[in-house]
């Protein structure tokens, strides 16, 4: 079955910078997802968002299916082309009553990619709505500029550094609302974010950040996960697939690559090259 978006949805989002909702996986399917996400924090003790962020797909030949998800790759495919890489995915949770949230951002600011051209898809593994602190967004951000970001370094904040653009009119905001197995999309220069979880159940989501293969890394070579089509550029080396749940070998490159991700001066890299 094909997939691939409308020509409404696709002039949406090139108007709008987002689209939603769109369905991956039924949400039973979803809800196992939950699952093994919860059967990982009760074997490792830790939230998995603590580990799995930047190449969360680095831990799961089941995160590496599912953004190979037919449904998710017609929908970029019908964006960004035939050629489609997997740049990286994190894991975004907030437990029941948490007052967590994510501050106005925009992806480009921090991803080292040229042209701006990813598109990040939001997979929502339990309901993820306006009660529960879903992803918001500011529709048309994408048309305009690189903005700046202040780093809070807030604890309550999900994002490693607390990054954050001031001066955001809420009013604007539109709220991604999902049922478990759908989708959002949104360029890599929306402005996005998220409100705490008052509720008392817990929300989560997984994110993959998708790129044609002619994108270049501003931050020298780098990895990415082949998706679909062919990669003639060369431009990414290829990241090493988990060969079976927590294979320790895709972990440790996951480790490198979060804490390079995370390292000052090649932040400050990326944005003198963006
Ligand atoms: O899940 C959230 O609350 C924020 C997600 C986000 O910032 C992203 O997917 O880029």
């Amino acid at each position: 079955m094909d997939h691939s978006l409308t020509d409404d949805q696709i002039a949406f989002f090139r108007r709008e910078g987002y689209l939603a909702p769109l369905r991956a996986i039924s949400a039973e399917a979803a809800s196992g997802y939950c699952r093994r996400i919860e059967e990982y924090e009760r074997q490792t003790g830790q939230e998995a968002q603590k580990r799995l962020k930047i190449k969360a797909h680095l831990a799961y030949p089941w995160m590496v299916e599912l953004a190979r998800n037919p449904a998710i790759v017609d929908a970029v495919r019908s964006l960004i082309g035939d050629d489609i890489l997997l740049f990286g995915s994190s894991l975004f949770a907030k437990n029941g009553r948490d007052v967590r949230y994510v501050s106005w951002h925009q992806d480009s600011a921090y991803y080292g990619l040229t042209p701006h051209e990813e598109v990040t898809v939001w997979v929502a593994f339990t309901p993820s709505n306006r009660s529960n602190g879903c992803l918001r967004v500011i529709p048309r951000t994408h048309l305009g500029p690189d903005m700046e970001h202040d780093e809070t370094y807030d604890a309550n904040n999900l994002l490693a550094r607390g990054q954050t653009i001031r001066g955001i009119d809420e009013s604007q905001a539109v709220g991604l609302e999902l049922q478990p197995g759908e989708f959002s999309m949104h360029h890599e220069r929306t402005v996005h974010g998220s409100l705490p979880n008052p509720s008392p159940g817990r929300r989560i989501g997984l994110a993959f950040f998708y790129m044609p293969a002619h994108v270049r890394s501003t931050l020298g070579r780098r990895a990415a996960l082949p998706i679909a089509g062919s990669d003639s550029y060369g431009h990414w080396d290829r990241d090493p697939e988990p060969r079976f749940d927590l294979d320790p070998e895709s972990l440790a490159f996951l480790d490198r690559v979060w804490n390079q991700y995370r390292d000052e001066s090649v932040l400050q890299a990326s944005r003198a090259a963006s």
